[in-house]
Order: C-alpha cells, then structure tokens, then sequence
C-alpha cells in the first residue's frame, strides 16, 4: 500500500463517467419513494439545491452551494429549510457509497437529476464544490418569504445576482411538488402533474381564477374551480407586478422558452457562492438521464 511504501495515497480524480454514476444512483432512488407524497423525492431533492444556493450574498461573497453548510445547526433548524431532513436523508444514502463527492456538488447534482428525471430541460453542471464548516453557515433570513409582495422577491433575489427575467423562470419549478402544514404551514400541491415538469405554473396562473384560501392556516389561493390547487402570495405576484407578468405571460405562452431560460437561470443559482477556479472544469457538463442511457 501507499503507507508501506512510504509515498503518498493517490488521489482519487472523478471523471465525467464518475459523476454520471452518481447522478444515475440519485435517479434511481428518487423513484424509490413509495407513499412518500406524489411517490417521488425529487420535488424535496430539488428543494434541498435550492436552498442550499439560495443563501448566496453576492456583496460579501458569503453563502451559497459551496460549502453545505446545511448540514449543520443552526442552519438545518431555520424555519425556511423545514422538511429538507428528508431530502438530505436520501442525499446522505449517496454519500455512503460514493464518499469521494463532496456534500455541495452532491446536492447540486441532486437537483439536476431532479429537474432532468422529471421531464425538464438539460442543466449544465459541473463539480468544485468543498465542504466547510459550521463557521460557514449563513445567518436566518436570506431565504424568501412566501408572505410578502414583490418588493421582498426582488430584495432576495437581486441579493443574489438575478434580474425579474431571471426570477420569473425560476418560481415556475412551482410546477413541481407541494407546501406541507407541517413543514412552511402552508398546504396543496401547484399544479395537477406535481412530479413533471411543465410550464403549467404559469398556465394556471392565468387561466384559473384564484381565491384567498378560507382557512385557519397562511394566507394562500386556492382555485375557484377545483379547490385543490394553491399559489403562495409570492406566486401570485406574477400576475400583479408589470414587470413579472410580463415574462410569466410568455413562459404561459411558450414551454420551450420556458425551459430554455429555467435550464440557464438554475445551472447560475447551483453555482452561486463557488469561486471560478475551484471548478475542475471551464464548461459545465451535460448529464444523461436514465431514459436516455437505456438505448
Ligand atoms: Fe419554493 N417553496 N419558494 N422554490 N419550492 C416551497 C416548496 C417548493 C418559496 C416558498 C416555498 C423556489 C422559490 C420559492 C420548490 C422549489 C423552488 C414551499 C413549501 C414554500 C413555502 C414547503 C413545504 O411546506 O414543504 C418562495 C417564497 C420562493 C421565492 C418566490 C425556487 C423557484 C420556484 C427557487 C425553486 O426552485 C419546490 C420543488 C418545492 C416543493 C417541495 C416539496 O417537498 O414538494
């Protein structure tokens, strides 16, 4: 061995094939969810890559995917990242057996088998990401608020580094999964196909009527017609604010559109907070879905 002879242990250098392995081991178990919701993980795992970037200061650099740093308290506790424990479980199911990939690039990488196994469009990805440490972990509050209006959207957001474009064609991943009164307290899925990805968020926006929710819980819409699907306040600004409207309207009119600006505004939120140079590579990569590698 290494130790014996004295020299030191090679190390370990992951390939595109490597990282495919992996992406193909989450697919694999994002199916495996059994009465788990809509019998699927990947809305959660989706969830975890989101928030995991969404912290990112682009003033102070702070936050981010880099680090993970919601692998500890207090940033596992924040009320924003309720119900993530599920995800990072699954996650935490990965790293068992590939130890090599750290726990940044993996819920990235989550995310984009998310997204791709659900039917949406190809998300550039590439590895860098290092694990840090609690001192990393970024203060309660760079998450966005459901309750508020557009003001807050953009303060968030532009935080960030996004614009209004930008943000539009990202809230429309509410197409996917569902609020649980246990975990944000607000409760229904968005759309009536919670594990496809379509541009049916913003279809329903504009082509339901949508009514204040009567209920002891948040304030949140219901659909005047079935009463089963929900928007959240900062959903529904889409339809108030001139600006979001505007871009929420042609992604309503055009799905391709859609996913073309969702791939790109998403491969920027899973790298924000990575320093350029930590990436082990300048072009981000393509993944292949599971369907595609059954040829
Ligand atoms: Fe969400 N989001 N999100 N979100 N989100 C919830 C659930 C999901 C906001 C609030 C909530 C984005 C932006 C915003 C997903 C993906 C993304 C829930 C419900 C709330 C309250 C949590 C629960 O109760 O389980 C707000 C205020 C956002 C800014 C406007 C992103 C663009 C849409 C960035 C994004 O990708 C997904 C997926 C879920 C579903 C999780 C699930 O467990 O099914």
């Amino acid at each position: 061995s290494a130790v014996q002879s004295g020299k030191a242990a090679t190390k370990f250098t992951p390939t595109k094939e490597d990282y495919q392995k992996v992406y193909n081991r989450i697919a694999e178990l994002l199916d495996e969810a059994g009465d788990y919701d809509d019998g699927s993980f990947a809305p959660v795992v989706l969830r975890l890559a989101w928030h995991a970037s969404g912290t990112y200061d682009k003033d102070t650099g702070t936050g981010g995917s880099n680090f993970a740093t919601m692998r500890f308290e207090p940033e596992s506790l924040h009320g924003a990242n309720a119900g993530l424990h599920v995800a990072r479980g699954v996650m935490e199911k990965i790293k068992q057996e590939y130890p090599w990939i750290s726990y940044g690039d993996l819920w990235t990488l989550g995310g984009v088998a998310a997204v791709q196994e659900m039917a949406g469009p190809k998300i550039p990805w590439r590895p860098g990401r290092i694990d840090g440490f609690a001192s990393n972990a970024t203060p309660d509050g760079r998450l966005p608020d459901a309750s508020q209006g557009s003001q807050h959207v953009r303060d968030i957001f532009y935080r960030m580094g996004f614009n209004d474009q930008e943000i539009v064609a990202l809230i429309g991943a509410h197409a996917l999964g569902r609020c649980h009164s246990d975990r944000s307290g607000y409760e229904g899925p968005w759309t009536f196909s919670p594990t496809t990805f379509t541009n049916d968020f913003y279809k329903l926006l504009f082509d339901e009527k949508w009514v204040w929710k009567k209920w002891n819980g948040p304030k949140q819409l219901q659909d005047k017609n079935t009463g089963s699907l929900m928007m959240l306040p900062t959903d529904y600004v889409l339809t108030q604010d001139k600006s979001f409207k505007k871009y929420a309207k042609a992604y309503a009119d055009d799905q391709n559109l859609f996913f073309k600006d969702f791939a790109a505004a998403f491969a920027k939120l899973l790298e924000l907070g990575v320093p350029p140079q930590q990436f082990v590579v300048a072009e981000p990569w393509t993944l292949n879905t599971l369907e595609e590698q059954k040829a």
